[in-house]
């Protein structure tokens, strides 16, 4: 057998590193997004299904993005009613000139419209957002979208899909060929949220009629895995509608279909309704209840991500107790470099390569070019941190290793994780 070629400085470890990650396409295990079979709610653009359609893309979507909106009324400090009652094209506009014009762009959900522009040559310091405008209104949606999934190198993106929203439900039906880049997931907030409001739907008479539901929904789309998201007073077991919910009714169903279960840990829904979508926070949670939920489900693979900083050291300590427990992401507020970094770096030292390091979250779709291009870098530089230690502790890493171990972070783990076989 040949001798591997062994890396033994930094600099051309960073170069591996750099060329292993350029060449490795993403799985993006939760997005936003959906396939352009689902329609734009934009009339105006083509390729137009349904003027309810889901597709979120453009300028004027990127820059209302709820991140975006939070920073805008700190600093326009207009009333809501006045924001939400200007046009999408007004409140963008307002946008660019609050975040933009009159400040300076820092934030990372600013910084990722920069991004974007300069990918697409746009100007960074423009005035207004007329150049933006005009390049995505001459843009044809079916190019752009396999342009934006190659500039992002992602090869697969899972969306979020609810069995009990009517209009996605009409969509599915007319939508005859879904890209095949799309995998559907089962997100049973809103399933959660009824039973919560309403108890007496919880009856064990409704149970039998509500997995026959999901089975039946299951059976026609065919989800990658089923999904929650939770508040930080979740408890396991709970004596709540929701333990009776997630016992009788989501972890049958998941281990009967042999579905891994993604949690997502922490939210504070409608701290400011005012601000509808950007109006959630969050709160340190009880990784305690996941730690309860593996051991008592030991055939169910759960994915699990935690919203605030203050629980990510419990989750990796959590994960090395439970072979069933798979951290993925850095959530929402977590997705700041400097956070992305120190979560990413301990993942690292506490779990090796066997967590996922992040998903995007992307609601509009070139939102999967900044948001792949700032974790890429993140990433690459915790790997380096990692492999420049182990060279000074006396082992070099090859070349292969690095790829091996790039392609196990960026679907090898997810792929692994959700397979039904
Ligand atoms: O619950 C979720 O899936 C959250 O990611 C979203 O609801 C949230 O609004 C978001 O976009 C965060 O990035
Ligand atoms: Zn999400």
């Amino acid at each position: 057998m040949s001798n591997p070629q062994k890396l033994s400085d930094r600099s051309s470890i960073q170069k591996e590193i750099e060329r292993a990650l350029a060449a490795e396409p993403v799985v993006d295990m939760h997005t936003h997004l959906y396939p352009p079979a689902f329609g734009t709610p934009d009339p105006n653009k083509s390729g137009n299904v349904d003027p309810r359609g889901l597709l979120l893309w453009g300028g004027d979507e990127l820059l209302t993005y709820h991140y975006l909106t939070a920073e805008t009324l700190r600093s326009a400090r207009i009333p809501y009613e006045q924001f939400w009652a200007m046009s999408k094209t007004d409140q963008a506009n307002l946008v660019w000139k609050t975040l933009f014009v009159d400040n300076t762009p820092t934030s990372e959900a600013a910084q990722g419209i920069i991004s974007v522009l300069d990918v697409f040559g746009l100007d960074t310091r423009a005035p207004d957002l007329k150049e933006a405008r005009a390049f995505f209104n001459s843009q044809r949606l079916g190019e752009h979208f396999d342009q934006v999934f190659d500039i992002a190198k992602v090869s697969g993106v899972v969306m979020t899909n609810d069995p009990f929203d009517d209009t996605e439900d009409q969509l599915w039906s007319r939508s005859i060929t879904i890209d095949r880049r799309f995998s559907s997931s089962l997100r049973l907030d809103s399933l959660i949220n009824r039973s919560l409001v309403n108890a007496a739907h919880v009856a064990i008479s409704t149970v039998t009629q509500v997995r026959a539901f999901l089975d039946n929904w299951i059976q026609r789309r065919n989800p990658v895995y089923m999904a929650l998201s939770l508040p930080p007073d979740f408890n396991f077991p709970g004596e709540d509608a929701r333990d009776h919910l997630l016992r009788e009714v989501i972890l049958p169903t998941a281990k009967e279909h042999r579905l891994a279960l993604t949690l997502m840990v922490g939210v504070r829904r409608k701290v400011n309704p005012q601000l509808r979508d950007a109006g959630d926070a969050l709160g340190k949670a009880n990784v305690t209840a996941i730690e309860r939920l593996c051991l008592e489900y030991p055939d169910i693979n759960f994915l699990v991500t935690f919203l605030s900083r203050e629980n990510q050291h419990e989750l990796c300590v959590a994960a090395r107790k439970f072979s069933n427990l798979m951290p993925f992401g850095c959530w929402w507020f977590l997705n700041n470099p400097s956070i992305v970094s120190e979560i990413t770096r301990e993942r690292f030292e506490l779990l090796g390569q066997s967590f996922i390091p992040q998903h995007s979250d992307a609601r509009v779709l070139e939102q999967l070019i900044y948001k792949w291009k700032h974790a890429r870098r993140q990433i690459a530089d915790a790997l380096l941190h990692s492999y420049q230690q182990l060279l000074d502790r006396g082992r070099a890493i090859t070349p292969e290793e690095i790829s091996r171990d790039v392609n196990r972070l960026f679907s090898g783990n997810f792929n692994e994780w959700v397979r039904q076989d």
